[in-house]
């Protein structure tokens, strides 16, 4: 997800990061290559002016060329303008009192609205609603397919009839939906391969007639700026309120995140992510303009773990955390939560400081598998007291594990890492954010990388707990 963009921002910045002090010729040289970066993401030529602009007006201020960090300065005042960018005001839904709460789905064919309704309810549940969905697409009888089986899937009722004229489907559907007490209606409408007048005039009709409280238009990042245009003649012809963008996990550039709310004065309320259900996420652009500029995003981050991380587990392990305690048991547990949070070059890339330093870095899931084969070997004495694990215990773990005396040790030395780290946590220190090893950035040992984010993750915790 906009990786080029991403490099291309961080370069340009990191030359000032690293000066001491900033000139104009310094900044006019970061902001030249600002502005390359963002017309090779595809963003709209305007808001990159005017982009350009805001941020070489900001950063040229006195308190900016008289501070002790101009360049930390300037990439804040990056941040802050690509937040801007994206919009502020941030990615809420409206709820109504009088029930159902109806969301229309609104876009082009292909552009991802029946998987995205279907998405959009499991959020919807998982937010403590009782969501519905409508099936108004009646120009292929296939659609109607989709949204159902999609909708068994997730145990979600979907309202749908062969009928020929989608706003009685709509007007049928909304009746349903009231009288078993849904609290949230998905509308999942017919598309086009263009905005045509035909489009436009059903779904006005079908707008008219469900009264939608929200009114989402669904594109595809991947298009760029087609998806912009697209916009702004949905929004000539039916008003949304806010942008579902769609597949930015294929999307390396950018351009449309960029552009839409600049554009066309609506901002982005979810992001798609992938083709699996759980793949809708609300959208945060402070988060994203981090995730942009190799900053980490954290609060993303601990919102994953808040949801791969039973209470209780997490309450235990903070419990031994205090106590300064991390035995290979713990080591074990903190790698399983690891994983039930997703892909782990994903997890890691929201971590301030790692995203950016792990593209080179080759994630090796074998080796969280070595890592769990190693402490499997182990006594469930040595697991818990790990200072008796001497050079007969370690030949002996090796030899069970299927792996080298060296590959066991390399183990050990990270507990004892990370329980050191524990204690200085315990204490109340902040742990420094381990910037990567050089050598983890060329590629190879990538043991070092799981051990950073089992870190990162107990630090999350003890956050997420003084909220
Ligand atoms: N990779 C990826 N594929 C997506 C995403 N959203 C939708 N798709 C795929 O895009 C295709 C079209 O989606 P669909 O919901 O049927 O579009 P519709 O015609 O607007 O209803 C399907 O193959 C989806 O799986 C996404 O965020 N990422
Ligand atoms: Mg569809």
């Amino acid at each position: 997800m906009f990786d080029t963009l991403s490099d291309r921002l961080q370069g340009a910045l990191g030359d000032l990061r690293k000066r001491g002090t900033l000139d104009e010729e310094s900044i006019s040289r970061a902001m030249r290559e600002i502005r390359l970066a963002l017309l090779e993401a595809d963003v709209n030529l305007e808001v990159v002016k005017d982009f350009t602009a805001r941020v070489r007006e900001r950063a040229m201020g006195q308190d900016v060329l008289k501070s002790v960090t101009p360049g930390q300065q300037v990439v804040k005042i990056v941040h802050d303008e690509l937040t801007a960018l994206m919009g502020t005001g941030g990615s809420r839904l409206v709820y109504t009192s009088k029930q159902p709460t109806v969301i229309l789905l609104a876009g082009l064919q292909g552009s991802g609205k029946t998987t995205t309704a279907a998405k959009l309810a499991l959020l919807l549940r998982n937010d403590g609603r009782e969501p519905a969905l409508v099936a108004a697409d009646l120009q292929r009888p296939a659609a109607i397919d989709q949204l159902e089986q999609l909708g068994r899937e997730l145990g979600v009722p979907v309202y749908s009839e062969e009928r020929r004229d989608p706003v009685a489907a709509v007007r049928d559907g909304l009746a349903r939906a009231q009288a078993d007490g849904r609290d949230t209606v998905v509308l999942d409408t017919a598309g086009r391969l263009h905005v045509d007048e035909e489009l436009m005039d059903e779904l006005a009709r079908v707008r008219q007639e469900a009264k939608p409280h929200n009114v989402l238009l669904v594109v595809d990042a991947m298009t760029g700026q087609e998806a912009v245009r697209v916009a702004q003649s949905f929004q000539e012809h039916v008003a949304f309120d806010g942008v579902v963008l769609t597949k930015l996990d294929g999307d390396a550039r950018g351009g449309a995140a960029l552009s839409i709310k600049a554009v066309t004065g609506r901002p982005i309320k979810l992001v798609s992510v992938g083709e699996k259900l759980d793949q809708l996420e609300y959208f945060h652009p402070d988060r994203m303009a981090s995730r942009i500029l190799g900053m980490g995003d954290v609060l993303s981050l601990v919102e994953k773990a808040e949801q791969a991380i039973e209470e209780d587990e997490q309450e235990e392990m903070e419990a031994r955390i205090r106590k300064g305690q991390f035995t290979f048991d713990d080591f074990l547990s903190a790698q399983r939560m690891l994983r039930r949070m997703g892909p782990l070059q994903g997890v890691l890339k929201m971590i301030p400081g790692i995203g950016s330093q792990l593209k080179d870095v080759n994630i090796d899931e074998r080796e969280l598998r070595r890592v769990e084969a190693i402490v499997l070997s182990m006594t469930p004495h040595e697991r818990n007291t790990p200072h008796v694990i001497d050079g007969k215990r370690r030949l002996r773990i090796a030899r069970g594990s299927g792996t080298t005396v060296q590959q066991v040790n390399r183990l050990i030395d990270a507990r004892k890492q990370m329980e050191k780290m524990m204690k200085g946590m315990s204490k109340g220190k902040m742990p420094q954010l381990p910037g990567l090893t050089p050598e983890a950035g060329n590629g190879a040992p990538t043991r070092a990388v799981p051990r950073k984010a089992k870190k990162k993750k107990k630090k999350q915790k003890r956050t997420q707990n003084r909220r």
